[in-house]
């Protein structure tokens, strides 16, 4: 029974080392910027949202545009998936690693591994924990920033902050007349950076402690009453919404989903609680996919930040430079909008994902 499982653990690691292809197989010919054809390990989380179905489609496509043979690995969630994917590209001396962390802890192992076998690391979208992404001083190995070369992605804090002033400058406006708003809050994957960001941004606008859940606003018109993680899934965001609407349901003003499936799952909940999403609770979520443009322009839901998850072409040109011995920057920071039922219908048609 042991060794079955052994053999069974072993085949799901070659296969999820595999999974995905995106151009592994050499067709020969070079990486631009290269004299010779490179290939990059990619550990990417999982396939839990519109937005990482989006990112995984901009690596792959960038990958096969810069001629970079990619070994693309589906963690389905698990970051011990990803330790597994990792420690195989190792083993396989692949010129690069691109990875995006499920959780911010847990790292330092595995990166050192990759550091004492001389292969470059590039973070992609989620960040580590310790790390500010800024210069670290080259002697001091346990500073986080040190054990990889860049990080390409959004300031998830920033978009917690975007997503508090939206909700501060409009509110009030769509539900006049009332002295507080009361706020239930769905939370990304616990323990993510995409997750304590967000959290901790939409907090510090409001002027409510960073570590507390629930509390009021510095001027007492907002007050965050719920808070659960729906992990970044469409499911779990109905799921919780639909506990918070039985328990909670008739004093809800404001909905704040740390991204936009959440949100489009629990516009269901409210409807089959019988509460009108955007009207009767407003909507703010992250991303600005698709999915949340069809809701605002159908007026169920009220505002996305928008989160680019087009990072390919970044993760494959600095990939090369970094690979050519040419300077990069730490922190690569994608550029963003914020997005709303007075704005969304225009734009929609431009939209890549
Ligand atoms: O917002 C969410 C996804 O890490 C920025 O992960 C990413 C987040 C994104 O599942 O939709």
């Amino acid at each position: 029974m042991k060794k079955l499982l052994a053999v069974l653990l072993a085949l799901t690691v070659v296969s999820a080392a595999f999974a995905g292809g995106g151009g592994q197989q050499s067709s020969g010919g070079v990486t631009k910027g290269m004299d010779r054809k490179i290939v990059m390990g990619y550990s990417q989380i999982g396939a839990e949202s519109e937005w990482r179905t989006a990112c995984t489609n901009s690596v792959q496509a960038a990958a096969k545009e810069w001629n970079i043979d990619l070994r693309f690995s589906d963690a389905q969630q698990k970051q011990e998936n990803q330790l597994q994917a990792i420690r195989t590209f190792i083993r396989q001396k692949v010129d690069i690693i691109a990875f995006t962390p499920v959780v911010e802890t847990g790292w330092e192992a595995i990166l050192k591994e990759c550091l004492d076998a001389g292969i470059p690391t590039i973070c992609v979208d989620r960040s580590i924990q310790g790390s500010d992404r800024k210069a670290p001083n080259p002697n001091d190995k346990n500073d986080p920033d040190n054990w990889f070369t860049a990080f390409i992605g959004s300031d998830m804090e920033q978009e917690g902050n975007r997503a508090a002033k939206w909700m501060i400058a409009n509110v009030p406006k769509l539900l006049p007349g009332k002295s507080v708003y009361k706020i239930a809050e769905l939370q990304g994957t616990v323990g993510s950076s995409a997750m304590t960001g967000r959290f901790k941004g939409f907090r510090d606008t409001l002027g409510i402690p960073a570590a507390s859940a629930t509390g009021t606003g510095s001027d007492g018109k907002f007050q965050i009453i719920l808070s659960q993680t729906g992990d970044f899934t469409r499911a779990q965001g109905k799921q919780v919404m639909e506990a918070f609407m039985k328990s909670n349901g008739k004093e809800i003003d404001v909905l704040f989903a740390h991204n936009d499936d959440m949100g489009i799952g629990a516009i269901q909940a409210i409807q089959e609680a019988g509460r009108v999403p955007g009207k009767d609770i407003i909507i703010i979520g992250i991303d600005a996919v698709k999915g949340a443009f069809e809701a605002m322009i159908a007026g169920t839901m009220n505002a996305s930040i928008e989160c680019s998850p087009l990072l390919g072409p970044q993760v494959m040109e600095t990939a090369v430079k970094i690979l050519n011995k040419q300077p990069v920057e730490k922190w690569v920071v994608s550029n963003e909008s914020d997005f709303d039922q007075t704005n969304a219908a225009a734009v929609f048609p431009s939209r890549q994902y």
